[in-house]
């Protein structure tokens, strides 16, 4: 299944929080683009060649119930090299209100530990760390973030759904400064990150310093719910939301005798790719500039290119995402026009600098209607 995330009808950008969106035809490039904003600077080019890895009959294979009624009553129609406006923003934010429920809600007994509550208790930022040092200690994460404090936008992308992908600004103390206590025996070569469920993933030491992981303790802006206590969530920044440990009470250092494997995101949810801003049904009139916008992510791998088709995938648009960082999701916004009344299948699919296309395309069905209508 592909849309795991609600879909909300008509979502205003407005909504989003952050940086607002730039857009930039394909091939202009930007003046005075903003430092650290990411801008599609080259033109969107057009591909002959039919869907390598999607068969058009999977493509247009209704998605849900009223899709497919609509599709039954009249063909869709196809228009082969969709052109249009292209641009991405690696700033744009997860509204406030769904980067808790996300995973929680949608994906209870897939990803998210069952029952998990959102209350607003306070909580303690209190962590404590033991295993193979010479002393355990505690440490007041937020405190110690007075001093050590880091902000950065990051996304959260579950390893385990195809949906499941958040972006925030979120603030918190690096791993290595709370580390940095510790008088480590030279053996130890795992941490662990607990949180007060006792859920907890093993991961290489290297591995989560290398990537700089944070103990965090607001989320765009705000604390974070906290559950028996614990306020603070390990945010891993590239790796799988499985160790993004909430609610955490203590860290472990232990000496394996092997180094813990390096969670990997599943096959099926690589090179994720969603259209965030209309669901299936949606109707819009000819000539009106139809805008989606969406997010593509690739965990550690960088997002080369997010391509369209309006013709079941025997031609694609490809617009390259040039410069696309792995820290943080792609947010990108495709703006084009229909003359024609008619059903149209918008399919949209990522594209890694590995060359991986997404296994699972994200399609929009929706409705031209004459304009006098
Ligand atoms: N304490 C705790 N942390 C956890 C989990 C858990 O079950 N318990 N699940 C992980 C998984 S699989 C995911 S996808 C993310 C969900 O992140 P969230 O905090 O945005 O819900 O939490 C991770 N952290
Ligand atoms: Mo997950």
């Amino acid at each position: 299944m592909k849309r795991m995330i609600k879909k909300r009808n008509k979502k205003a950008m407005g909504l989003l929080t952050g940086a607002s969106l730039l857009m930039s035809g394909c091939g202009a490039a930007m003046a005075g683009t903003p430092a650290g904003l990411a801008v599609a600077e080259d033109e969107c080019l057009v591909q002959g060649e039919g869907a390598k890895d999607l068969a058009a009959d999977d493509l247009l294979v209704p998605q849900d119930g009223e899709a497919g009624s609509k599709a039954e009553q009249a063909p869709v129609v196809k228009v082969a090299h969709i052109e249009g406006e292209f641009s991405f923003d690696q700033d744009v934010l997860t509204p406030d209100d769904e980067i808790f429920n996300i995973y929680g809600t949608v994906m209870t007994g897939v990803c998210a530990t069952p029952g998990f509550a959102l209350e607003e208790e306070a909580g303690s930022y209190y962590v404590n760390v033991g295993g193979k040092i010479e002393r355990a200690y505690g440490i007041n994460v937020a405190e110690l973030g007075e001093e050590k404090a880091e902000s950065r936008i990051l996304k959260c992308s579950c390893g385990m759904t195809a949906g499941g992908l958040s972006n925030a600004r979120v603030t918190g103390v690096p791993l290595a400064a709370v580390l940095e206590l510790a008088q480590m025996e030279e053996t130890v070569n795992c941490v662990t990150v607990y949180g007060a469920d006792g859920y907890g993933v093993p991961m290489p030491l290297t591995y989560a310093l290398e990537k700089e992981a944070l103990l965090v303790y607001q989320v765009n802006g705000k604390p974070l719910p906290s559950q028996d206590g614990g306020a603070v969530q390990l945010w891993m920044p590239e790796a799988v939301a499985r160790y993004f440990t909430r609610n955490i009470t203590h860290i472990e250092l232990t000496a394996e005798a092997a180094e813990p494997e390096v969670l990997q995101a599943g096959e099926g949810c690589r090179a994720k790719i969603n259209i965030l801003n209309y669901a299936d049904g949606v109707a819009f009139k000819a000539g009106e500039t139809i805008r989606l916008e969406g997010y593509a992510d690739d965990y550690d791998v960088a997002i080369e290119a997010v391509e369209f088709s309006l013709d079941g995938g025997e031609t694609w648009t490809v617009c390259p995402t040039k410069g696309a960082q792995t820290d943080r999701w792609v947010y990108w916004q495709f703006a084009f026009t229909l003359e024609d009344a008619g059903e149209y299948e918008m399919t949209v699919r990522a594209r890694t600098v590995e060359g991986r296309e997404s296994p699972l395309a994200s399609t929009l069905h929706f409705q031209v209607m004459d304009s006098g209508q």
